[in-house]
């Protein structure tokens, strides 16, 4: 930055500034009044603060204005409930959306840092998993952008997402401090703060009961301002912090027993501390428990607070208030809503039933069993003595309702029951968070057709039957201002002057355009130039970061996603060392150089997951230092996947693995961005899959393997993953030479484990029944990639199938079917 106007802020005779030095003006200013830095000496850091503190101000005007509009409308709103919100980074979003960002771009010219450098200096905000929380920040996004007068309610975790870096080829997971130096994005709210009780006991006065509550824990409010794209509206995200009860606090100290109050401190406090990681079921751990419960009666409490400023009663408030369970972790918002409104606001059962249903809607997010959450109902007892009771009570007229319309069919009832009976043992007792979403929302639905068709056919089939009309699918969808116009520049520019403008941004379905200009050679040179740039971009970070230089002009293979099972990460091992092997025997034909490329993170605890990491670092280290191949396939692992990681590897992707089996992957988001920045994808047919082939056409995308009938034929008759091995050849080396110790030397038995999981204990994602045509299907990738002009018309016709996969589209759809709000 060139900081010639520094003098300015000393003098009094200044003509009139022209936009981009009133901007220069402005971040000086804050370097020097608000940072404290002296603007000639400023640090990358400073310059990042003080850039921030000028957006700030705007999203603050922002913010109050859309509070102003929505309170005079008495608004009908949206809030978004969300253990996770996966945010990443703020500045590029927050520039864009005010219309900021090229000005600041001509700023930070050289010798100064750029602004990019100075972006870097910003820690992500990884308050997610993966895809639900990064569902929820893409749907904050276009909340805003669509004009809906929406909220975010979530938890303001200390740590979020662990820091994964590589040692010896093996991860290692680190805390990741992201608030440690204060978020500058985040505005706390003095005044904003709600009393959450556990424990204790009830007294019964027929309908309503009072709770003589054990503990207590004050919810502070930390508000994130989510701006909205082409409109001044914004979206908030209300973040919930713990803190102990002052006056516990102060009692312990003013006796001098500090340990104590230090105590008392942490035994609160700890409720936000952290981010839980999905590696396994919530079962016994009650700290989680609190957290939900935690972040949900802040929430509530704040809605009904808001409801009452405005209307001063709560018998319409199903007319004003929608809100959404971002899967079953705020699902105690059921019997907390009842809570509140019958012992707290004095409303009869049956009304305060009436209006609950009228308000929730519920998301699932995953089939697997395992990731169902219950809860035992002795826990929930001791925790929320008045829940557990309220959530009786429903389930007990739940089951009369389900009687009068089957009668006799205990069967039914045992299977729908928010209650398993856990064979009769009180203490085995347990309370299916899922049933309960069910019963008190009016709309559930799956993320993709071919989930929201299984849910109906599966897990919930039982309950479709009894309410049809609650269940819909919501296809997903991702934000294209962060996945497309910010994460891709040069992409970005091609589409604006093809297009005739920036307009897409908000109409993706614009994108249908560019089918025209698959056909014509001098864009789709311009189209692969600007990929080569982002591939280019892609391999200088890995050459800074893993010493692994990347042939750019080879095809970028790219799997990048958490690391699990399902997912089959494996089968894309198995592919690479076949790959490897075919070209050391020289059977070898037509390959075209690759690079493949992995990121994603195991959960702590996942074992397998891990063994996968590692061999993926062990396969690499053969592969990469052989020179009779080094020159046709590469491989590399890129640490602590994250949004900020995503957004460099998504625009320089060629391929998209989306491989899972099919059945498994709900549907997948990663899919939709990389398809989205020019990738063609190499797929099963499961999850949102089935719809990117829809939209791009059979003949742009490659499809393999077995589908979810096949799969479940497959697993009916008994898979054998040992005749497999036996009858492929080139299987059977893949297999051995991870067995045998190829790619471990130092330690031969080191992948026993994974050849074990595939060969002796039944492949469960069968990876053995699909990895033949996955092999075949990646052989005619190559003969594509090898015909630059066909690649190229593909890919460009794949951009222009993904206007449905805008998340604007999603929330439209939300907004019309399952929260009955107006868009813009
Ligand atoms: C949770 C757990 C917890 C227990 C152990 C195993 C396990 C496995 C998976 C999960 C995931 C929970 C929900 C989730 O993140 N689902 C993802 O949601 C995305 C947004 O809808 C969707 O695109 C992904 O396909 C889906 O996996």
């Amino acid at each position: 930055m060139n900081l010639s106007w520094s003098t300015r802020l000393m003098s009094n005779a200044v003509p009139p500034l022209s936009e981009s030095e009133q901007l220069r003006c402005a971040v000086e200013q804050k370097l020097v009044g608000t940072i404290a830095a002296e603007p000639t000496r400023a640090t990358r850091a400073d310059l990042y603060l003080a850039l921030s503190q000028v957006a700030r101000e705007q999203l603050a005007e922002r913010w109050v204005r859309t509070q102003n509009a929505d309170r005079n409308n008495k608004a009908r709103r949206i809030y978004y409930l969300s253990m996770e919100f996966l945010i990443g980074r703020a500045m590029n979003n927050a520039l864009s959306a005010i219309g900021l960002r090229d000005q600041t771009t001509a700023l930070f010219t050289p010798p100064g840092p750029s602004l990019e450098e100075v972006m870097e200096c910003e820690p992500d905000a990884a308050l997610g998993n993966g895809g639900l929380g990064r569902l929820a920040a893409c749907f904050l996004d276009s909340m805003a952008t669509v004009g809906l007068p929406s909220w975010g309610y979530g938890v303001r975790y200390e740590y979020g997402m662990f820091a994964q870096s590589i040692l010896n080829g093996q991860q290692v997971e680190k805390p990741e401090a992201w608030l440690q130096d204060r978020s500058p994005w985040e505005f706390p709210r003095a005044n904003k703060h709600h009393t959450v009780r556990f424990g204790g006991t009830c007294e019964h006065h027929g309908e309503w009961a009072e709770w003589h509550a054990a503990d207590s824990v004050e919810a502070k409010a930390f508000d994130y301002v989510i701006p909205g794209h082409g409109t001044d509206r914004v979206s908030t995200l209300r973040l919930w912090k713990a803190a102990a009860p002052s006056e516990i606090d102060l009692g312990a100290f003013n006796t001098g027993d500090y340990q104590r109050a230090a105590e008392f401190k942490n035994r609160f406090e700890n409720i936000s501390w952290v981010l839980y990681p999905n590696d396994s079921t919530s079962a016994g751990r009650e700290l989680r428990l609190r957290q939900e419960y935690f972040f949900v009666s802040a929430s509530l409490q704040d809605i009904l607070e808001r409801h009452q400023a405005e209307h001063g009663t709560f018998s319409n408030l199903a007319e004003h208030v929608a809100i959404h369970l971002n899967d079953t972790h705020p699902a105690i918002s059921v019997a907390e809503l009842m809570r509140l409104l019958v012992d707290d606001h004095a409303m009869p059962w049956a009304a305060a039933w009436d209006q609950c249903r009228r308000i929730f809607s519920y998301t699932n997010h995953t089939l697997m069993p395992e990731a169902l959450e219950t809860w035992k109902v002795t826990l929930i007892q001791r925790v929320l003595p008045r829940h557990i009771l309220i959530i009786y009570r429903i389930n007990q007229e739940f089951l009369d309702e389900v009687v009068r319309l089957y009668p006799g069919d205990i069967d039914l009832m045992r299977r729908v029951s928010l209650i398993d009976d856990g064979g009769g043992h009180d203490k085995d007792k347990r309370v299916r968070m899922a049933n309960l979403c069910i019963v008190g929302s009016h709309r559930v639905n799956g993320v993709s057709q071919l989930h929201s068709d299984l849910m109906v056919q599966t897990i919930f089939a039982d309950f479709a039957r009894l309410y049809p009309e609650r269940f819909h699918n919501k296809t997903n969808g991702v934000t294209p201002r962060r996945w497309l116009a910010q994460a891709n520049p040069a992409l970005s520019t091609l589409l604006d002057d093809k297009l005739g403008g920036k307009d897409w941004r908000l109409d993706l379905d614009r994108l249908q355009e560019l089918r025209a200009s698959a056909d014509d050679a001098a864009f789709r040179t311009a189209f692969a130039a600007a990929k080569r740039g982002n591939k280019l971009r892609l391999a200088n970070y890995v050459a800074r970061e893993l010493a692994v230089n990347l042939d750019p002009d080879s095809l970028f293979d790219v799997q990048v996603k958490r690391i699990h099972e399902y997912k089959r990460q494996l089968l894309n091992v198995l592919h690479v060392i076949t790959r490897y092997n075919a070209l050391l025997d020289g059977s070898a034909r037509d390959y075209a150089p690759r690079s493949v490329i992995f990121a994603g993170k195991a959960a702590s605890s996942y074992h397998m997951a891990k063994q996968v990491i590692r061999l993926i670092h062990d396969v690499a280290a053969v592969v990469n230092n052989d020179p009779r191949t080094r020159d046709l396939l590469r491989v590399v692992f890129i640490p602590n996947y994250g949004v900020s990681i995503a957004e460099l590897i998504m625009p320089a992707a060629n391929l998209s693995e989306q491989i899972s089996t099919a059945g498994t992957e709900a549907s997948g988001t990663g899919n939709m961005k990389l398809s989205l920045n020019g990738a063609l994808t190499i797929g099963t047919e499961d999850g949102a899959n089935i719809e990117i082939r829809d939209n791009v056409g059979a003949e742009n995308i490659f499809i393999f393997g077995n589908n979810t009938a096949q799969v479940n034929a497959i697993r009916q008759a008994g898979h054998q993953p040992l005749a497999l091995y036996h009858g492929d050849p080139a299987l059977k080396e893949a297999l051995d030479r991870i067995d045998t110790g190829f790619f471990s030397p130092g330690e031969r038995s080191r992948y026993h484990d994974i050849f074990n999981c595939l060969l002796h204990y039944g492949d469960h994602y069968l990876l053995l029944a699909d990895y033949a045509d996955y092999v075949a299907t990646q052989g005619r990738v190559d003969a594509l990639y090898l015909n630059s002009d066909e690649w190229q018309r593909k890919a460009i016709i794949n951009v222009a199938g993904m206007g449905p996969f805008s998340a604007d589209r999603t929330i439209r759809d939300y907004a019309n079917d399952t929260w009955h709000i107006d868009t813009n």
